[in-house]
């Protein structure tokens, strides 16, 4: 029988980098060993999260954040929920990463560097929310299958790059053009090759915005892998599904763009209202495009104590997809009532808004702060679950935390 190898020096000072500390007796291991602490790797090491995040799934990895721990006017990287449909990609070489333009209705195919990109294209930087369509998806009956978000699946952090518009003037769109695709590197959880694990896109009008970006930075710096490292597709205040991460390719379509995810209860919501639990048929169902108008409260966190004589503050943001956020309002009596918080203008369009209010409590007891914004077309948040659809998308409830005034 053929005595087996032990562990290469180099591989086992490389495991004991990743680890973190010395493999003490690590010479005792035999080749291909791999030690537990890597096998099943820590995401909040893994992703350098915050440790009050919540991992909803680890295959493939999903991750939201609490409402309070969203309180920074720009999401970092920490605080960043995590929703990924595949495999992440591994070994990426951004120095040889390319994106291709391509599709039935663009003149001629071309393919960019980074570096081209960078140095052909104006660079803009911008605050875009991005909140993922089944955020909040957890409060639905019948129950939709899919990740159990509850209300962590938004950010707005820092985008930069160059224009989606502008890559796509240069390279010369045809008349025909009516949506664009994204195409990326992460791989089908089942590892056929053959298989996109998602591949969505928009319609011109909204690849052509201002803010639309093919981003290289996020908060200033290069994006965290997990956010789509080094090349990712940004469109602000539609369902982040259309923010494709780890992109190489972009097909501009003469039809509505057929990728994966693009048809069945995937991303569509009933063009009317169904009651709950009913099948809806294929013809029946639509994109969904801009997202609707939320807020949340990021301060206090649900359940903080205060003595009366204190001041009491709330604060959080209120977006709403392709608008402004017009007015925001909190109650303290369940809804019966209803005053005004101070709002701020957003830093860009597609940017979520800040929001604060003083308030005052009648006496000492339970009280429950709920939050309502309105957008700049006069709608509101539902107080309670909006309509019911098959996949649990687009719940955007009023926010509500408990406090206790003592
Ligand atoms: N290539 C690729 N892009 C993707 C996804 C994915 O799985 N693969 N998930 C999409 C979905 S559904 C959402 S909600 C956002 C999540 O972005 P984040 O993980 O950076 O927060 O990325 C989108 N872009
Ligand atoms: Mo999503």
């Amino acid at each position: 029988m053929k005595r087996r190898n032990f562990i290469k020096k180099a591989t086992l000072s490389s495991l004991a980098t990743i680890i973190g500390v010395d493999i003490v007796f690590g010479a005792n291991l035999t080749e291909g060993y791999q030690p537990l602490a890597l096998q099943k790797p820590d995401p909040f090491k893994l992703f350098m999260l915050d440790d009050e995040m919540v991992v909803l799934n680890d295959k493939p990895w999903n991750i939201e954040a609490k409402a309070h721990l969203l309180d920074d006017k720009i999401t970092p990287n920490s605080k960043m929920f995590i929703r990924n449909n595949g495999k992440i990609p591994v070994d990426i070489d951004a120095k040889n990463w390319t994106l291709t333009i391509d599709g039935e209705s663009v003149k001629e195919k071309r393919t960019f560097t980074i570096n081209d990109l960078k140095t052909r294209f104006k660079q803009h930087t911008y605050q875009l929310t991005l909140e993922c369509g089944g955020n909040g998806r957890s409060e639905f009956n019948p129950p939709a299958k899919g990740n159990q978000w509850t209300i962590g699946a938004v950010s707005c952090a820092t985008w930069t790059g160059v224009r989606l518009k502008d890559v796509l003037d240069f390279v010369g769109v045809k008349k025909d053009a009516v949506y664009i695709g994204y195409h990326a590197a992460d791989t089908h959880l089942s590892g056929d090759p053959s298989k996109e694990p998602i591949s969505r896109g928009a319609p011109m009008h909204k690849a052509i915005q201002e803010e639309t970006l093919i981003a290289y930075k996020m908060n200033g710096k290069k994006i965290p892998l997990a956010h789509g490292f080094p090349l990712r597709l940004v469109a602000g205040g539609w369902p982040a599904s259309v923010s494709g991460k780890w992109i190489n390719r972009i097909s501009v379509r003469n039809i509505e763009h057929d990728g994966t995810k693009m048809k069945g209860t995937a991303y569509r919501v009933p063009k009317n209202p169904v009651a709950p639990g009913d099948k809806v048929k294929d013809e029946d169902m639509k994109i969904i495009e801009s997202m609707p108008v939320k807020s949340l409260i990021t301060y206090p966190k649900s359940g903080a104590i205060v003595k009366k004589e204190q001041a009491f503050e709330i604060r959080g943001h209120a977006w709403a997809g392709e608008f402004e956020v017009a007015k925001m309002e909190y109650s303290i009596d369940f809804g019966a009532s209803w005053k005004a918080c101070n709002l701020e203008k957003p830093e860009n369009r597609l940017a979520w808004q800040h929001f604060s209010a003083e308030i005052q409590f009648p006496k000492s007891g339970y009280y429950e702060v709920w939050a309502r914004a309105t957008d700049s077309e006069g709608i509101s948040q539902p107080m309670l679950l909006p309509g019911w659809n098959p996949k649990g998308y687009l719940n955007n409830a009023c926010h509500r935390i408990a406090v206790k005034i003592k």
